[in-house]
């Protein structure tokens, strides 16, 4: 039988069939390597319960890497998007190795400023995020409080991933766009003191018959180091126009002579921060 793993939590995946029904499968052997909305061949052992035996091919693979290890985040989505929010503060590089991850795997991506109504810092958030707005990459700001609604026509035909760091209002926004969906939210504060995510596994609900989206936990990382240097410049849309143009052809942009990306921000046309966090990304830190 073929199904969509619509719950990853660890090794135990909550697996949806075409007629709806729901089995709890884990996958045969000990390698786990199945995502939240994989599409799974699956052998049914009981009642409720089957076997993952094998994975069809992913349109997508969204995942974050160190040297030890890989951790899924999403298989097979169309849209990632990144939630960040007034308040708590928020990582400008978190949001780029998002990004680039998005690029890197051809998904299209959207950022969202949450807690609009949290005015005290809007300004600021807002300036920090225009330098991604310039780079073409689309920034919705709303509040999941009140007006989630804004985001339904972005989600339309599609499968989306919500991902970002903890208390930036994810399950908030899952729960304003699908009530049924109950999703467990927490007080900042209260998230914070117990050093733990509110939502501790991937879960796909459906919007309607062809629009889907993922909650997944908070991250605090998002390593990229299954990615090499070409795949990461490249994944900066800003950088292309002056790729290929460096005085070396294996240039690392960092202190080369002739170097066209550190020209470019020299003169003002690639931002500066943006770049500090490309080098930090190929693990080249650049000292100014
Ligand atoms: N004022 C305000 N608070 C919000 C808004 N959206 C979410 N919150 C609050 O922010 C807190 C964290 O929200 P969650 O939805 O649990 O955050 P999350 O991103 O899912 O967090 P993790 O599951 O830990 O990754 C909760 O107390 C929410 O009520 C908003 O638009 N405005
Ligand atoms: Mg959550
Ligand atoms: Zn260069």
């Amino acid at each position: 039988m073929e199904g969509r793993v619509i719950a990853a939590h660890g090794r135990q995946y909550i697996v949806e069939l075409a007629d709806a029904r729901r089995l709890s499968c884990f996958p045969r052997g000990k390698k786990s390597d199945v995502a939240c909305g994989d599409r799974v061949n699956i052998q049914q052992t009981a009642d409720d319960q089957g076997v993952i035996e094998a994975i069809e091919p992913r349109s997508s693979l969204l995942y974050r890497s160190n040297e030890i290890r890989q951790k899924l985040i999403a298989a097979n989505v169309d849209q990632l998007i990144i939630v960040v929010a007034t308040e708590p503060a928020f990582s400008d590089e978190l949001i780029s190795r998002a990004l680039v991850a998005a690029e890197s795997e051809e998904i299209s991506a959207l950022i969202i400023l949450n807690k609009c109504d949290l005015t005290d810092r809007l300004a600021g958030a807002r300036q920090r995020l225009a330098v991604l707005a310039a780079q073409g990459y689309r920034v919705l700001e709303l509040s999941a409080r009140d007006h989630a609604d804004d985001l339904r026509p972005w989600l339309a035909g599609q499968t989306s991933v919500l991902v970002g760091q903890s208390g930036m209002g994810k399950s908030t926004l899952v729960n304003a766009l699908i009530p049924e969906a109950r999703a467990a939210t927490r007080e900042i504060s209260l998230a914070l003191d117990s050093g733990k995510h509110t939502t501790t596994h991937a879960t796909l609900y459906h919007l309607d018959a062809d629009s889907h989206l993922i909650d997944s936990p908070g991250l605090q990382e998002f390593g990229l180091g299954h990615l090499d240097r070409q795949e990461i410049e490249i994944a900066f849309p800003e950088f292309r126009p002056f790729l290929g143009k460096c005085r070396f052809r294996d240039c690392h942009h960092h202190k080369e002579p002739d170097c066209a990306l550190i020209a470019a921000v020299d003169a003002g046309h690639i931002d500066k921060a943006r770049f500090a966090i490309y080098h930090r990304i190929v693990g080249n830190q650049r000292d100014n």
